[in-house]
């Protein structure tokens, strides 16, 4: 049998498969039913065929991913479709038409162009869409597919994944984006590569991210979160504890990473890629040689290790310790290190150049410290869930290594921020056996693991002693709490709907 990532995307001619039975499925058909007729509404012809992809929440492993670390997240319900229609060749407009069920999103118009470059000072909601679009083409000439001369797209978009939540709205839009402008080409990819392509393709939006929200939003198993590793690409299925849920609250500060990228994200990546060229000098490489191979922290890690064994440990963490020194490096600092300036180190990649201009020094330890820490609590996780410890052990261990990488996000990492301290400790007041942060954080969703039997009076405490003065200062509407705050299992993957 082929294996789950290697599987093209399904494509069911019904909802059942996606949305299961009961109100789920009842919410979908409307949303479907709506969509159809906007479609109808601005184009004045019906869709061909629909794509859908889903939020996430991580559970463990936060910023790792690019740096080539395995990490564990699982589907949630919340996803976007993406409706499309292949404008006839007859037709002459080459035009893509990129329109949303929600108001708030303004019909976006792009040329029918393949090579565009998005525009990064401007940022507009359709973007998403032609990082998809960019991404298809790219992906489609790598493999030496005709795909003729670019035509254009009818579009029109359902997300109900929060934005700037942490749940990964972004990779939901451009990885149905891409599913379905691939559909509407009638072809279908192995569900790895997709998940390597929309990874590559959202950075077109400015971010120098990693895999992990693509590949779980494409592969992801009803039932299952997935241990998801990278080069290559693979997901592994984790079953959860029965007798513990997730649940994910809003912190209530948006946290807007496209646009914030120079400060935070791409910041932390690049201070990611200066911790290991130095590593990798203070461990014996030649500076020219560091430079020109370590591209990540996973890339010296066996130097690492190799050190920490000559002190009789296997924690890569005793060299970061002994090489990198605690008080933030000055670019001059690493300079004298690397005997090369910082720009063309980083290859005078435009938004890493950003981070230069925007920063001020490079906490070089403490980045690397939390990266390697969390690698292994991502496998202790795993490892935990599948140890022959009773329910309740598994539980606690599972929340103390929750609770331990909130810990180094926020004091290695420094991508916390006030609301989430606060709502993280709400929750561990009542009862939570773990509580982090998820997503890239700045703002966005906690996640909390919370006793199956404790969960309803959990969210009620959390409505009262977070929400409840937000509701008062009019920051949010009581009668949107339920999109603030729920209980989350893991749902299924992207998919293609074809009626
Ligand atoms: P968010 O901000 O939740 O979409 C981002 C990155 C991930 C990962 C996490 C931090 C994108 C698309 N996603 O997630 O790859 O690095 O931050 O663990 O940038
Ligand atoms: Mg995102």
């Amino acid at each position: 049998m082929a294996k789950h990532e290697e599987l093209p995307v399904p494509i069911y001619s019904s909802l059942e498969p996606v949305y299961g039975e009961g109100s789920q499925l009842e919410e979908a058909q409307l949303r479907f039913d709506k969509l159809k007729s906007k479609f109808l509404e601005v184009f004045g012809h019906p869709p061909e065929v629909f794509a859908r992809s889903p939020g996430r929440v991580n559970l463990i492993g936060e910023h790792i991913d690019y740096e080539g670390y395995s990490v564990l997240p699982m589907a949630i319900r919340q996803d976007t479709i993406v409706a499309i229609r292949k404008r006839d060749k007859g037709e002459s407009e080459k035009l893509l038409r990129i329109a949303n069920v929600n108001d708030k999103y303004t019909l976006c118009t792009y040329p029918a162009d393949p090579n565009q470059e998005i525009d990064l000072k401007n940022h507009r909601w359709g973007h998403y869409f032609i990082c998809g679009y960019k991404g298809y083409y790219e992906y489609a000439k790598s493999k030496g597919v005709d795909v003729g001369p670019p035509v254009g797209l009818d579009v029109c978009i359902d997300g109900i994944v929060p934005t700037g939540s942490g749940l990964s709205s972004s990779a939901a839009f451009v990885c149905s984006a891409t599913i379905a402008i691939m559909a509407a080409f009638g072809s279908n990819f192995p569900k790895k590569e997709l998940a390597q392509l929309t990874c590559e393709c959202e950075r077109h939006i400015g971010t120098q991210s990693g895999g992990m929200d693509q590949a779980i939003s494409v592969m992801a198993k009803t039932g299952f979160a997935e241990l998801i590793d990278f080069n290559p690409i693979r997901a592994t299925d984790v079953q959860l504890p029965a007798g513990g849920t997730f649940v994910i609250a809003h912190s209530l500060a948006e946290s807007q990473k496209a646009v914030t990228a120079a400060t935070n994200y791409n910041n932390r990546v690049v201070e990611c890629r200066l911790a290991s060229i130095l590593l990798g000098i203070k461990l014996g490489m030649k500076p020219q040689e560091a430079i020109s191979k370590v591209k990540t922290l996973s890339d010296v890690e066996g130097l690492c290790v190799q050190f920490a064994g000559s002190r009789g440990s296997n924690d890569p963490v005793l060299a970061v310790k002994e090489f990198l020194k605690e008080e933030p490096y000055t670019a001059e600092d690493i300079e004298k290190i690397t005997e090369k300036n910082l720009p063309s180190i980083l290859g005078d990649n435009p938004t890493s150049l950003d981070v230069l201009k925007a920063a001020k020094h490079f906490k070089l330890h403490q980045r690397a410290a939390h990266v390697y820490s969390e690698a292994k609590r991502v496998h202790a996780f795993k490892d935990a869930v599948g140890a022959s410890l009773s329910e309740e052990e598994k539980l606690k261990k599972l929340g103390d290594l929750m609770n331990e990488s909130h810990h180094s996000c926020s004091v290695l990492y420094e991508c916390s921020c006030p609301e989430l301290e606060e709502l993280v400790k709400v929750c561990r007041n009542n009862g939570a056996l773990g509580a982090r942060l998820t997503g890239a954080g700045w703002g966005g969703c906690a996640v909390a693991l919370v006793k199956e039997s404790i969960v309803p009076q959990f969210i009620l405490n959390l409505k009262e002693q977070f929400y409840q003065s937000r509701i008062d200062k009019g920051t949010i509407n009581k009668n949107d709490l339920g999109l603030y705050v729920f209980a989350s299992k893991p749902s299924s993957g992207a998919a293609i709907i074809k009626f």
